[in-house]
Parts: structure tokens; C-alpha cells; sequence
């Protein structure tokens, strides 16, 4: 985009500035949109550099290694707005056969990360009663999990995505599991009722099976509603440019929903095939990328204001 802005030689009132944030994913260190949540001050720069992965390295540690500590004052750069490019990371817009979703709102989130410790013990020659069994546990907790998130519906997903067995050996009940679970919905009152029913549900479990629970929240942001002016701009660049467009909520989480925090900012998405996302198969097609990028063009340049 800013490459065509040169070779057009078009110029605009205000700066376009492209950013990466840094671990939008949060996979290997919680919480998911990291570096954009400091930026817009929801979490403490120490606090993030203090995030530890599984093998309890440091985040800060690890991108001093990689040579990634910046030296500008996290939130110094003031943002008129903000626009964010996305394949929807889901099955609607391909189904409905539209080009663009005008993304208006983003689901909130609540990751858990659940610890249970029972006692690691011999698969064969523990009887049952004696057993504390981590991984029963766990396992229920999941069922729980779908469970809550099912009577929500339509409004609310759940699952249990990563989870890690201790000692994790054929012939030994486990004795430790950690294991994070991942709720989502577009309103506030359900996410915040699924969390609490969960550890309630969690509790009893612990208790009836003899194990030690610990909930830490792993990741959190509420539901969010994007800037009404940076959402029109993408709903008029969609129908300057004849492409087919809905409303559309965000599933997923993203870099924009911290931002909307600091700066008006907004969403452009395009389909993706089979709405499948989070998988080696994960595609898009030419026509849906390069529609999905007129649009974020257009939207961006309106705000930017052009002086020539
Ligand atoms: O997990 C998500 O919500 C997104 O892929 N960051």
C-alpha cells in the first residue's frame, strides 16, 4: 500500500505508519496480543517482559536475545487511527459469498490456565479408590468447558486447546496437568457468567477427586465495539469499490481490539477458505486478498486525508 502511495506519488496529511506487533498469538507467551496491549496500556512493559513460556523463559530475555528490544517509549507514537487487515479466521463470509466484512465488534475472551496436581502413581497397581488422578480431572473440566460454552449458545465458544500431562508416561497416572481454556463471546454478561460457572464446576471437581486446582487468567480483554467514523470509512471504500460486504463480528482476537483502547480504529476482513484458520491448510484466494486490500487502501486513505 505505501509502496503504490510512492509510485503514485500521493501524498496525505497524515502519516501512514505500518506496524507488526510483537506476539499476537500468545502461544508460547500469555496473554495473546502482547506487545499492542502494552502499547495501549493495559498491560505494564515489566509485567510483559516478565511473561515466561513452558520452559520458564522470559519474554523480555527472549527478544533482548533476538535483538528486538526496541529504544522508543512504548505509547510515545500518538495514532489518528488505526486499521487492521484480517482473513476472517472463520466460515461466514465465504458461505454468504461476500468480498469484505466490515468488522463492527470483536467477541471477548477469557483464557484460563488451569493447574492440577494429584499424585503421580503406577497405572497398574494403584487401586482405584487411592488414585489421585490429575488427569481425570482435566479431562472433566474439558467436558465442563463444552458443556458451559453449549449452553450459551449462540453467543459463546469454548474449548480446551493446549494441555500439558506430567509425567506424561504410559504407565503413570498423572500427577500434574496444566491446561488452558479458551471462552469466548460477544457479550460481556455471558463471558463473565461462563468464567463463573466454570470455577465453580472446577471446584468441585478438584474437591470430589482429591486434587489441588489453581485458575490463573491467562489472557483477557472485553468484548469491544470499533470506532463508528474508521468503520464507516471501510463500509464506503467496500461500496466506492463494488465488492460485496456484511457487518460482520470478530471471532477472533486481534491487535485492533487493544488499539480501539488508544486510537479510533476499525477491521477489514476477507473470506478464507473453508473458514479454516490455525491450520496448515489455512488459505485465501487472490480475488478475496487483493479485494480485502483495495479496501484497507481506500478506508486508510480517506482518513489519511490526500494533499496531492
Ligand atoms: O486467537 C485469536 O483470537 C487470534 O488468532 N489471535
Amino acid at each position: 500500500m505505501v509502496r503504490t502511495l510512492n509510485d503514485l506519488n500521493i501524498k496525505t496529511r497524515r502519516p501512514i505508519v505500518i506496524v507488526n506487533w510483537t506476539n499476537e498469538e500468545g502461544t508460547r507467551f500469555a496473554p495473546p496480543m502482547m506487545a499492542s496491549g502494552v502499547f495501549a496500556g493495559m498491560h505494564t512493559q515489566d509485567w510483559a517482559y516478565g511473561r515466561t513460556d513452558a520452559d520458564g523463559k522470559k519474554f523480555g530475555d527472549e527478544i533482548q536475545r533476538i535483538g528486538w528490544v526496541g529504544d522508543e517509549k512504548v505509547g510515545a507514537r500518538k495514532m489518528h487511527a488505526f486499521f487492521e487487515l484480517h482473513i476472517e479466521q472463520g466460515p461466514i463470509l465465504e458461505a454468504e459469498n461476500k468480498d469484505i466484512g466490515v468488522v463492527t465488534h470483536g467477541q471477548g475472551l477469557n483464557w484460563l490456565q488451569v493447574t492440577l496436581t494429584g499424585r503421580e502413581s503406577h497405572t497398574g497397581s494403584t487401586p482405584m479408590p487411592m488414585r489421585l488422578n490429575a488427569g481425570l480431572g482435566m479431562a472433566r473440566i474439558t467436558e465442563l468447558v463444552h458443556t458451559i460454552a453449549m449452553k450459551n449458545q449462540p453467543e459463546a465458544v469454548g474449548a480446551v486447546g493446549h494441555c500439558e500431562v506430567y509425567p506424561n508416561s504410559r504407565n503413570i497416572i498423572p500427577g500434574k496437568c496444566v491446561f488452558t481454556i479458551d471462552f469466548r463471546s460477544p457479550s460481556f454478561d455471558t463471558q463473565e457468567s461462563m468464567e463463573k460457572e466454570l470455577r465453580e464446576g472446577a471446584e468441585n471437581i478438584a474437591k470430589e477427586l482429591k486434587l489441588e486446582l489453581e485458575i490463573e487468567k491467562a489472557g483477557h480483554f472485553d468484548p469491544v465495539t470499533f470506532d463508528e467514523t474508521c468503520v464507516a470509512a471501510v463500509r464506503n471504500a467496500a461500496e466506492r469499490l463494488g465488492y460485496s460486504h456484511i457487518n460482520l463480528i470478530s471471532g477472533a482476537g486481534h491487535d485492533a481490539c487493544w488499539i480501539n483502547k488508544v486510537a479510533p480504529a476499525a477491521m477489514v476482513m476477507c473470506p478464507c477458505v473453508d473458514g479454516l484458520s490455525h491450520n496448515e491448510a489455512e488459505d485465501i484466494s487472490k480475488d478475496w486478498a487483493s479485494a480485502g486490500a483495495n479496501v484497507l487502501f481506500q478506508a486508510v486513505l480517506e482518513t489519511a486525508e490526500i494533499i496531492s
